[in-house]
């Protein structure tokens, strides 16, 4: 049994992390099955993906504190590892990831979220990095993906001090774009999913790689990366395709992602 469900809704894909008895904590297994279901994705079918947690109290209440609780300390650097390959996976996947926060999103649930590329959440959610007071520090990207979203002082005071903030509060510091109902938050992300699906999937790919890429280099490298980048969308049967239904003041498009 996997504990993760898949399904799809036409160019989009919902990935649920469904242990919900362990309000959806990341256990071995569960870092196993989401990267295989990662894997899995048809990146020529799925335009956008969805990531979110099973139940309506918990996207990911983080790291399994039971299994962390015995390791050492090569092992602790081991289970890091397996979990920060996944997320490096989720952050580098070639089409947007969008994480739809159902509740509690702390420790590796929060960094879980931070290696999508957009977050979205339900008024329930609360965000966080405990580690500090379990005696640990954030060990799935959680020091460098939040200080880079909300800025090094906000990061720095919720990490040393394993401070909780809700959905609000999340939304004011950048964290997350759009606070819903959470009867409200999956028709969202989805709305969401398919208006990027509805667009050119190559310059959608290749924009969230100039993104990415060029926020790692200085400007003058940025640039040379975006040109590169924004080169590579032409002659493209959808550049072509974009284009063309604009001159001849056409709403329909039908991009083919060639
Ligand atoms: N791990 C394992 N089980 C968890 C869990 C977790 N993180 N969070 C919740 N559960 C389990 C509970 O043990 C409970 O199981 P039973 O007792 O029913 O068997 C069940 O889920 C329901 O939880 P509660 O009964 O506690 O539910 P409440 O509504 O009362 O409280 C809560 C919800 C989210 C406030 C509470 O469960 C809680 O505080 N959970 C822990 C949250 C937390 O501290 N998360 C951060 C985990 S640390 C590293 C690699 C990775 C990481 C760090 C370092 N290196 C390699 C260095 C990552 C670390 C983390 O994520």
């Amino acid at each position: 049994m996997s504990y993760i469900q898949y399904e799809t809704e036409g160019a989009v894909g919902i990935l649920t992390i469904d242990r919900p008895k362990a309000l959806n904590a990341l256990n071995s297994e569960v870092l196993a099955d989401l990267d295989a279901a990662i894997d899995a994705v048809d990146t020529n079918v799925i335009r956008a993906l969805i990531i979110t947690g099973s139940g309506e109290k918990s996207f990911v209440a983080g790291a399994d504190i039971g299994e962390m609780s015995a390791l050492t300390k090569a092992e602790g650097e081991a289970f890091g590892k397996k979990g920060n390959d996944v997320f490096r996976k989720i952050e580098a996947f070639p089409i947007p990831v969008i994480a739809a926060i159902n509740g509690f999103a702390l420790g590796g649930g929060c960094e879980l979220s931070m290696s999508c590329d957009i977050r979205i959440c339900s008024e329930n959610a609360v965000f966080g990095q405990p580690e500090t007071g379990l005696g640990i520090t954030p060990g799935f990207g959680g020091t460098q993906r939040l200080a880079r979203i909300v800025g090094v002082g906000m990061a720095k005071e919720m990490i040393y001090g394993a401070k909780n903030i809700k959905a609000d509060e999340a939304y004011r510091i950048g964290l997350v774009n759009h606070v819903y109902p959470a009867e409200e938050l999956m028709a969202q992300a989805k709305k969401l999913a398919a208006t990027i699906a509805a667009n050119a999937p190559i310059a959608v790919r290749h924009a969230k790689e100039a993104i990415d890429k060029g926020l790692q280099v200085d400007i003058d490298k940025a640039i040379v990366i975006e040109e590169k980048l924004f080169g590579d969308c032409f002659e493209t049967a959808d550049q072509k395709e974009g284009m063309g239904a604009f001159l001849e003041k056409r709403k329909e498009k039908n991009f083919i992602n060639q």
